[in-house]
């Protein structure tokens, strides 16, 4: 029997070396993982697009937990291929197929992209093909990978008339292979609204049949100029939206964006409609050719006098928002996850189309050309500012004798025992003073709402005197991300701890505290040196038996279960202990509960700070208030 020929034994073990090791190909087991099952399906479909045979792609999640995708392309070839099989057999039975099928010009392959239908079909307990053209429907079947359907001949068998064309593919991701199989409705849709933004002439339709909701329609014909606008949706702008493209070295290039009065610069990076998120050539073309143009321009305009430096590209780009997009006939995908665009081709297709597209817009849009120019006098001057600050505080910082007289710091001068609590308010800070181990621990209170780091500009952050004591105290100085005056192997503490009143202030204070860290020292964070206090609730005084310190009210929940009979006190803030009960409940490492941040706890502390900042004062009190008993219950 053919069946036991070379080719399928290769077969078979393509597919168990997938199902050995599904991360392999897809990147993870979790819901990351699975949702790319159907990001690879759906790429499939984008190449039929950029091919130009496709316009309409439909994905469906099934109430039994499968998904359907379809779309209106010629059909995958179902004619006979290699040794008497279908070519649609090849295509979902052998690894990196792809290539040997794709004439296209353009194909969303490489790296984690492209590793292809045979590896979706691997790790599927099903998998269903319909392929409608030449007036017939096919269909094939499979179940972990392995064929389930007889062939005629070698050749799918016919299953009805068409005068459609078109694919179908249904499946249903392996229990046995993912800890999670349910498709995250909202990553799903947000991919294919991306989609559709990248490849205006495609419409994409989303049905989620699982929880019955209303079908969606993602059609974008602005392209990334809608992309653009978008991203700035409730942004001042500063310039209209610019987009320009063009065509060199067989590469695409199309580019879209706008300045916002903000100081943030987003750039997304495409390449053949992947999101590039580890940046790569195309990025540093337009960046490295954005800068050289508007250089150029402020010494034209005398904005840059001779004696001037340049601007930094950071300057430049100061409140931009862009999309960059490539179509690149044969992209290479490098770094740790695959994502980043290694062809050096496209770094000077890209930059000669910035070149060329941006001076013919600007010498016919001097207000434009100005008005960004403007932004990058601001940015220059910041960072000046900043860098004196900066400057200044170090070098005073060389020669103060512990300024700062409110620290009251721990004997031993083994950092890697010690630990600094930061309390809020003043009468909590004098009782943590009297209640702590005074060998090991330091109290650094500080005082009222200390400043927004998130929006204020360098100088006025360090002008702040909490923030000050604060990196006065620790010793390891700071920078923004992760700069080089940052020296964490003088940092004096193992841990730093923060403390605060479980309320809407408390709660405030601790995201202001994460925001400063996250920004001026993520290392602290990243190598796990920051902590949250976490003090109890309450205080239970049962008729018989030892009192009970309750941190929370599931913890409240099961003391209920167990006493009938008892006295709860209520703390409202840290001041209301004693130094024994703030001693025994919060400081003693014996019997205290800390939550380590992660940085991702720092990361949205920063988003949570930027948020709230907006000019709207109402719904920000309301989210204090609803997240504040939150975010002390999970410390
Ligand atoms: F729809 C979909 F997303 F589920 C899907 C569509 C999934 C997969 C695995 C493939 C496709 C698909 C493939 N849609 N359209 C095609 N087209 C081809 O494979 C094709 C058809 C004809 C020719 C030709 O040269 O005649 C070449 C190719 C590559």
């Amino acid at each position: 029997m053919s069946q036991y020929n070379a080719d399928s034994i290769m077969v078979l073990e393509g597919l168990e070396a997938v199902r050995r090791r599904p991360g392999m190909y897809i990147g993870s087991t979790g819901s990351r993982g699975l949702n790319h099952l159907i990001y690879e399906i759906v790429d499939n479909a984008v190449d039929e697009h950029l091919a130009g045979f496709c316009t309409e792609v439909r994905v469906v999640l099934e109430p039994d937990g499968s998904a359907l995708v379809e779309d209106n392309g010629r059909g995958i070839p179902v004619d006979m291929h290699q040794k008497g099989v279908s070519a649609e057999r090849v295509i979902f039975t052998t690894l990196h197929a792809g290539g040997k099928f794709d004439q296209n010009a353009y194909k969303v392959s490489g790296g984690l992209h492209g590793v292809g239908s045979s590896v979706v079909n691997a790790l599927s307990a099903w998998m269903k093909v319909q392929v409608k053209k030449d007036g017939k429907v096919y269909e094939d079947s499979y179940e972990k990978g392995i064929p389930s359907t007889e062939l005629k001949d070698g050749l799918l068998p016919a299953v009805g008339k068409t005068k459609e064309t078109g694919t179908v593919i249904r499946f249903l991701p392996d229990r046995e292979i993912f800890e999670q199989t349910r498709f995250r409705e909202e990553l799903v849709r947000e991919r294919l609204h991306e989609t559709a933004y990248l490849n205006p002439g495609l419409t994409l339709r989303f049905e989620n049949l699982r929880d019955g909701k209303e079908p969606e329609v993602f059609h974008e014909p602005e392209g990334i100029v809608g992309y653009v606008k978008r991203l700035n949706q409730g942004k001042e702008p500063v310039s209209e939206i610019i987009s320009v493209r063009g065509r060199e070295e067989n590469i695409e290039t199309e580019i879209a964006f706008q300045f916002h009065s903000g100081f943030e610069e987003l750039i997304l990076g495409y390449c053949n409609s992947i999101h590039t998120a580890e940046g790569g050539t195309h990025l540093t073309g337009f960046k490295g050719k954005f800068t050289a143009l508007m250089n150029t321009y402020a010494r034209e305009l005398g904005i840059l006098k001779e004696k001037d430096d340049n601007f930094t590209g950071a300057d430049t780009r100061c409140g931009m928002t862009a999309v960059v997009s490539v179509r690149h006939p044969d992209p290479m995908f490098e770094g740790q996850t695959k994502t980043k665009l290694g062809n050096a081709d496209a770094s000077r297709a890209v930059a000669a189309v910035t070149g060329e597209e941006l001076t013919l817009y600007f010498d016919k849009n001097l207000d434009t050309l100005k008005a960004i120019l403007g932004k990058a006098e601001t940015s220059a001057k910041i960072r000046k500012t900043e860098m004196k600050a900066k400057n200044s505080l170090l070098s005073r910082q060389k020669f103060s004798f512990d300024a700062n007289g409110k620290l009251a710091n721990c004997e031993s001068r083994d950092p890697s025992k010690n630990e600094i609590f930061i309390v809020e308010g003043n009468s909590a800070g004098g009782s943590a003073k009297s209640a702590r181990d005074r060998k090991y621990q330091a109290i650094l209170p500080i005082r009222g709402k200390i400043l927004n780091v998130e929006k204020a500009s360098m100088d006025k952050v360090l002008a702040n005197a909490e923030i000050k004591s604060m990196i006065q105290a620790f010793g390891c100085g700071f920078s923004e991300g992760y700069g080089n005056d940052f020296d964490i192997s003088k940092l004096k503490y193992d841990k730093i701890i923060i403390m605060t009143d479980a309320d809407v202030d408390g709660a405030h204070i601790s995201t202001l505290l994460l925001t400063f860290f996250y920004r001026f020292m993520p290392e602290l964070i990243a190598q796990g040196h920051v902590y949250l206090a976490t003090p109890p609730l309450y205080k239970a005084i049962p008729k018989k038996g030892p009192e009970e310190y309750l941190y929370d009210d599931q913890a409240l929940l099961q003391y209920r279960k167990r006493h009938k009979n008892f006295i709860l006190q209520r703390y409202k803030g840290l001041g209301e202990m004693d130094a024994q009960q703030l001693w025994e409940t919060t400081l003693n490492p014996e019997t205290r509960l800390l939550k380590r941040i992660e940085i991702e706890d720092a990361a949205g502390a920063a988003a949570v700070t930027e948020m709230l900042m907006g000019s709207d004062v109402g719904p920000r009190r309301q989210f204090i208030h609803d997240h504040a008993r939150e975010a002390q219950i999970d410390a």
